[in-house]
């Protein structure tokens, strides 16, 4: 019989890049949503479980809210963080210490209207040599909204995350287990596969290619000794398409080499993973393109 007592969702909600899918995997304890140093790399919701003794939490990672919609698919990533914020029980706002921009005012602009817990969590503090430094910013905010808790953390680094997720519990409304215990992400393995993909191919890419790629996956075939993946890595242009496969195809085959070790890792089996490069022209902006490709 289930000890569960009290259970709720959690938003992770604030501009792009200050780290809110690091924290969630931290707090998981597993890598269940992909981060990289460019902003903009969550594009979906993404839920991250976890279940202790008396309390299940189910952390909600969203796409960092930002300014440019002309896309749709920067809309369709903007309303996603919006509903999180309606639908949650306790929200968790996330700021980065070294730098306060016009987006987290966006942010905060946006909380004023939420009736429920809001936590501010100030990440990346194992960039500040003097923790004094953070007071001016702190004293601002708090006149700006009122947070049940504001504590500095590192995601990265694990610190004070214990403390945060402490916090949260207290917060939770009483409610049953909801997912079971060992269940972490909402997410089915396609999803991840596909996810992981993208992952190496922002880091892989890193400067050079605009945040137009997304990736999907043609085929999955599990077997017992091998797993077989197709997946297609759709850009919006030919020169993009050169890009990510790199002079003598050397990128692409470093993403494919760097994607299947962790694919490998997360399915235990051996994988063989087929990638191809297509163009798609203008599908960010194209609704019809975006809902073929899985944005619903
Ligand atoms: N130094 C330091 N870097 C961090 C910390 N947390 C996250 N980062 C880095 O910040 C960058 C962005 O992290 P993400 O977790 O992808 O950020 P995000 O808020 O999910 O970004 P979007 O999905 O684009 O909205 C990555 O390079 C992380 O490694 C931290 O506590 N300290
Ligand atoms: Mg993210």
């Amino acid at each position: 019989m289930s000890e569960i007592k009290k259970s709720g969702f959690v938003a992770i909600i604030g501009r792009p890049n200050v780290g809110k899918s690091t924290l969630l995997n931290s707090l998981v304890g597993e890598k269940v949503s992909i981060t990289s140093p460019k902003p903009q790399t969550t594009r979906w919701q993404i839920l991250g479980i976890k279940t202790l003794p008396h309390t299940q939490i189910i952390y909600i990672d969203t796409p960092g809210l930002h300014r440019e919609e002309k896309r749709a698919m920067n809309r369709y990533m903007n309303r996603i963080a919006n509903a999180v914020i309606l639908d949650a029980d306790v929200i968790v706002f996330m700021i980065d210490a070294t730098s306060w921009r016009g987006e987290d005012e966006l942010v905060l602009m946006k909380l004023q209207e939420a009736q429920k817990p809001i936590i501010l969590a100030i990440n990346k503090i194992d960039l500040v040599n003097d923790k004094a430094d953070l007071l001016p910013l702190i004293d601002k905010l708090k006149d700006k909204l009122r947070f049940t808790h504001i504590i500095p953390i590192s995601a990265m680094k694990a610190e004070n995350t214990d403390e945060l997720e402490e916090v949260i519990a207290k917060l939770l409304p009483e409610g049953p287990q909801l997912y079971p215990d060992d269940q972490v992400t909402d997410k089915n393995i396609r999803f991840q596969v596909a996810e992981i993909i993208r992952e190496k191919l922002i880091h892989v890419t890193e400067e050079e290619l605009p945040y137009t790629t997304t990736v999907e996956i043609e085929q999955y075939a599990p077997g017992e000794k091998l797993t077989e993946i197709s997946a297609v890595i759709w850009v919006e242009r030919e020169g993009q398409k050169i890009i990510v496969i790199g002079k003598k195809g050397v990128k692409l085959k470093k993403i494919g080499m760097q994607a299947r070790r962790e694919i490998e890792k997360l399915i235990g089996n051996k994988v063989f993973l087929r990638l191809w490069v297509k163009v798609k022209a203008n599908w960010t902006d194209d609704d019809k393109a975006l809902r073929n490709l899985g944005y619903e």
